[in-house]
């Protein structure tokens, strides 16, 4: 009855998500079903403490300016463990945690991702992106040449798992793996600006099978951003943009 009453193709309403197909001897949750449940009681705070809070982190956080140009300064281990240790906090769909964060410091690897990106980007600006996305680009001044790759001391690459297999064998479905990859890519962007790091949200057009192989990643996983974490370059500039005011973005009612 439940699945008669979702509206139109094949029996699904739209936004729904892809709920897999029944398998009988697989109607076991992935986490234990008498899973406990535990009191939950973070530190209360008062309503002066919120307040001061809200205004210090929206001051911390509109602070946040990409950056396309970086020292070759490296960032301890320890930082870059507890950024991606942040990311993985991130709520997800039944819990089912549908990221890796691939963190390369080789410079090996990081030039010949720099290859492969610059490769596909050359394509992309010259052939595969329309005229007027490539004009709608030209106040950040983005090229197909990326030397942030290389110079930047840890290259962050997020992939999304579109499913992963139980212990059992079986497939497990990851319920809305893209919106719950990109909270977590949320939380890592804020981490980094919270420690004082910068960073470059960046999502290499038709880089994903050949990145995917570089890093032998497996084919359950798709590379959805890639972000050069470290200190800006001394010279370093961003374009001087403006944010949309709260009215334009907030609707009370
Ligand atoms: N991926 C390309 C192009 C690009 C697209 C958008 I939309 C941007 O905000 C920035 C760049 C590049 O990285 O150059």
């Amino acid at each position: 009855k439940e699945k008669l009453a979702r509206t139109g193709t094949g029996g699904k309403a739209r936004d729904f998500p892809d709920d897999g197909d029944d398998d009988p001897d697989l109607l076991v949750p992935a986490i234990p079903e008498d899973t406990p449940h535990i009191v939950y009681r973070p530190l209360k705070r008062t309503d002066d403490e919120i307040l001061e809070r809200s205004r210090e982190y929206y001051e911390l956080m509109a602070e946040r300016r990409t950056v396309r140009s970086f020292s070759q300064e490296p960032i301890p281990q320890e930082v870059l463990d507890n950024l991606i240790r942040t990311a993985g906090t991130s709520p997800s769909g039944a819990h089912t945690e549908p990221w890796t964060f691939v963190v390369v410091q080789d410079q090996e690897t990081k030039t010949a991702i720099r290859e492969i990106v610059e490769e596909e980007e050359e394509l992309n600006y010259n052939k595969r992106m329309s005229r007027q996305w490539v004009t709608d680009l030209k106040p950040f001044g983005t090229k197909p040449l990326k030397p942030y790759l290389s110079d930047a001391p840890a290259l962050v690459l997020v992939f999304r798992q579109t499913h992963s297999w139980r212990d059992d064998g079986k497939k497990r479905m990851h319920y809305y793996s893209e919106i719950s990859t990109a909270i977590a890519a949320g939380f890592l962007l804020a981490a980094i600006q919270y420690c004082g790091l910068v960073s470059l949200t960046s999502t290499p057009l038709n880089c994903n099978a050949r990145l995917r192989d570089l890093l032998s990643r497996p084919i359950n996983e798709r590379l959805e951003l890639l972000l050069p974490v470290g200190r800006p370059h001394e010279e370093a500039t961003v374009p001087d943009l403006q944010r949309k005011s709260l009215e334009e973005i907030m609707v009370k009612i």
